[in-house]
Order: structure tokens, then sequence, then C-alpha cells
């Protein structure tokens, strides 16, 4: 064990008083009684005292290729020694052009441009920006409207909370960005519990852009964004039919349709992007997480040729006024060259294809136990909801989460969901396990 994780042991009783402002977390419940993970490999975490997890959530829906994986552990460690950062600003460094072009080959046809951002979040409002400017230049400025989802997480920066549709994430932050509207989720628990794969029930949820389209004036709407699966909402799968109609929607209003793949890219779904599961292509699609297998923080946005030569049309100079100091950090770089390198030396961003049908099994021998209400899956992202607890809400899904990490599962609990997604080199029988954990779990929750 190394030192760090020596101290954090130590230090257990004091992390009351710690100065760490944790993201997302119950900061007072967890410094009483903290979760501190020291070491990674493969599919597992080791506690600072010592215990194995099984990482069935891949860090936080990230770690698609594993843990500490060496050609991304030795690319990172080589370049921090050669060249720690380089502007992007008016220079370049080779690693950027490079990574970009082989992200571009991975995508659906068409899609040969990318933007460096830092994060999911950063990616989102990028993205958000690049369909407004976009409109602009091609003399069509009064597309000044956003449409997300409810339900729908696109991070925490203004834009991507003002389209996001989770209320806790938007409540407290003021009124947001002017001009953003929302249509209705997918999710029917009537209609379409306990489906496998995509539900047949709800392609008609897609009209609801319709209704906003006839209040504002369609001509008035820049961009739709949406996540092709909802990951942060618990794994909200689009009803069959339902990502066609809004793509053809958006056509018919020239509305650009934007696909959030922070969770859906790079492999989750068994395929690279989850356009290409889906077959419905959006104009831009954003990214972060599975890009560096989680090693080094990086986003980006891909876009339509057609939506970057517009930029270029006009007089000489910077076309797009926009730009992070960390777009194409090389150390970001590095991690990602490492990772396509391990992506694709062992298959990863197709490997879910042939564990789909053993995850959905598996996932789905949970109906009937304690409190489950619903399953849903595609591809290796699925999850289970439970009956929440009269007057504590999530409260269930907690004890279950804690019970299986104790049990040495890591699953990820948010709300009256836990929602799993392995590394996508998982084998059969670790799938198995997330599942066995979590059933002798709900067993033992009231
Ligand atoms: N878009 C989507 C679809 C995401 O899932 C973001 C944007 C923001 O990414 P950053 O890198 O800025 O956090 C995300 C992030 C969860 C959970 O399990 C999901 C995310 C982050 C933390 C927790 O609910 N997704």
């Amino acid at each position: 064990m190394n030192k760090r994780a020596d101290f954090a042991v130590g230090k257990n009783a004091g992390l009351e008083a710690s100065a760490f402002w944790m993201p997302y977390t119950a900061n007072r419940q967890f410094k009483k009684a903290p979760r501190l993970l020291a070491r990674a490999e493969g599919m597992y975490y080791w506690t600072a005292d010592g215990r194995q997890v099984l990482d069935g959530q891949a860090g936080l829906w990230c770690v698609n290729a594993g843990h500490c994986r060496p050609k991304i552990v030795e690319a990172v460690r080589r370049q921090v020694g050669e060249m720690d950062f380089a502007p992007t600003f008016q220079m370049g460094h080779p690693a950027a052009f490079e990574f970009a072009d082989r992200l571009s080959r991975l995508a659906p046809a068409g899609f040969s441009r990318v933007f460096f951002t830092n994060s999911g979040s950063e990616s989102a409002d990028t993205a958000l920006k690049i369909a407004l400017a976009y409109h602009r230049v091609r003399g069509e400025g009064q597309r000044i409207r956003l449409v997300g989802r409810e339900r729908g997480y696109h991070g925490v920066n203004f834009g991507g909370m003002a389209v996001g549709g989770i209320p806790a994430t938007r409540k407290a932050f003021g009124p947001g960005v002017a001009g953003v509207h929302h249509i209705r989720h997918t999710h029917d628990l009537q209609k379409n519990s306990f489906s496998r794969g995509q539900p047949q029930h709800g392609a008609e949820f897609a009209d609801d852009l319709e209704r906003v389209c006839t209040l504002h004036d369609p001509s008035t709407i820049a961009a739709v964004i949406v996540e092709p699966v909802a990951g942060s909402a618990g794994v909200l799968v689009p009803p069959k039919g339902y990502l066609e109609r809004l793509r053809e929607i958006c056509t018919k209003h020239g509305i650009l349709l934007i696909f959030d793949e922070v969770i859906t890219g790079f492999g989750r779904l068994g395929h690279p992007f989850a356009s290409q599961r889906f077959g419905v292509t959006p104009d831009l699609f954003t990214v972060a997480k599975g890009m560096t297998n989680g090693t080094v923080p990086m986003g980006a946005v891909f876009a339509k040729d057609s939506i970057y030569e517009a930029f270029m049309q006009g007089p000489e100079g910077i076309e797009l006024f926009h730009g992070y100091t960390y777009s194409g950090h090389p150390l970001a770089c590095a991690a990602g060259l490492g990772t396509l390198d391990t992506y694709e030396a062992e298959g990863l961003l197709t490997r879910a294809q042939s564990l789909e049908k053993h995850f959905e099994d598996g996932l789905h021998s949970l109906r009937g136990s304690h409190h489950v209400i619903d399953v849903r899956n595609l591809g290796l992202m699925g999850a289970i909801e439970l009956e929440p607890r009269p007057g504590q809400p999530g409260a269930r899904a907690y004890e279950a989460f804690l019970k299986a990490f104790e049990a040495g599962v890591l699953v990820r609990w948010t709300g009256d969901v836990l929602a799993f997604s392995p590394p996508l080199i998982v084998e059969k029988p670790q799938i198995d396990r997330i599942f066995e954990t979590v059933r002798t779990a709900l067993a033992a929750v009231q």
C-alpha cells in the first residue's frame, strides 16, 4: 500500500475536518464513514484498508478498458517527461492532430472534425455554442433557442445545466440560460417496465418536439440535445423508433441534433458510438470519460464536415471564439492515444456485443428481488429501479449499494436506482458476481 493510502487510513477518523469539499457527495455522511480507494488494476480497486473491490461502474462510467492499463500508463509517463504542456491557441503539437484524426476515423462517416475540451460538461457547452454560432455564420442568427429533455444530464456548466432535466441539478442555481425549452422524457414504467433492450412503446414521445416547434416557431430553434441512452437519470433506453423520429423532425425544421455520448461513447453499447448502434446520425456529438479511459480529464465535440466548413467561409481570422487553455492538452492526448491503442488491440469497442446477452440475463434475473420495480439495459449499461421507501427516497438503493460495497462490489447508486456499467474487459463470471452480490444485498434491505 502506498504512503498516501496509509495516511488516509490513519486519518480516517479525522476526515470530518478535511478541507476537501467533495463533489456530488453527502459530505457530512461520507466523512463520518469514508470509503477510500487507494489502488486499481484491471477490473479491481483496492480500498485504503486493503480490501479488493470489483468495479461494476467503470470508475464513473469512464474506465472502459479497465484500470492502469500499461499502454496508457506508459504513454502518459513518456509524454509528461517530454513535454508537459503546449498551447493550442495559435500553436500546436503533433499529438493533438494525431489524436483528432484517429478519433474522426472511429466516428460515423462525415464527422471529420473534433474540438477538444476537458470534460463532459465543457463538451455540452461547446456543442451548444457551436450550434448557435453555426446558424449565425450562415445568416440564420434568429435560431437562438436550445431544446433539452426532461431527465437529461449534460453536466454542470450553465449551458448543460440549462438544457439538462434533472431537477436537483438545476433548482439551486437561478434562472439559467434564456431561450431554453424541454421536451418530455421517454420513461414509461406502466407500459415498458422490465423491457429487455429498447422498449416497444413510446416512439411518439419524440413528437413532443413538434409541440415546442409550434409554440416557438421552428425557425428560432438552433439545436436539440439528448443522450441516446440517458445515463445519470438511471439508464433510460430510447423506445424503438424514437431517435429516428427525433432525427426526422430536426431535419424537417433545419434544427441541429446533438447527441451527448459522454457515457454511450467508446464501446459502451457495442459500437464505438451510440449513433452507429442505432443507425441514427446526429449533426454534432459530445464525448469525454472513455475517451482517455478516465486517466486524464478530456472531452470533445465531433462536428460534421459541413458544420466546420460553414465556419471556414468567412474572412480570414479566428473562426470560432471559443477554446480552453487545456484543449488538446499533451498529457490528455497521450492518454487518449494509448487508450485507442488498447481499445483497438483488444477489440473493446465492439466487445460489449458478445457480452450483452449474458449481462441482460443476469440483470433481469433480479426481477422478483425485494423492491425491484424495473430492470432496463442496453449494451453493457444496465439499471434496476427500487420502490422508494415511504418518506425516504433513495434510502433503499443507498443501503443496497453499501452492502454490495462491503461485499466487495462497487455499483453506482443514484436515487432509487442502482446502475451497472462494468469496464468492457469484464468476464462473464465477474458479471455473475456483480448481480449475485446485488441480489444478496437486496434481500437484506427492508
Ligand atoms: N453528459 C453526460 C451524458 C454525462 O453522463 C456529463 C455530460 C458531464 O461530464 P463531466 O465530465 O463534466 O462530469 C456526464 C457526466 C452518474 C454520473 O452516475 C454521471 C456522470 C457524472 C457523474 C455521475 O449519475 N456523467
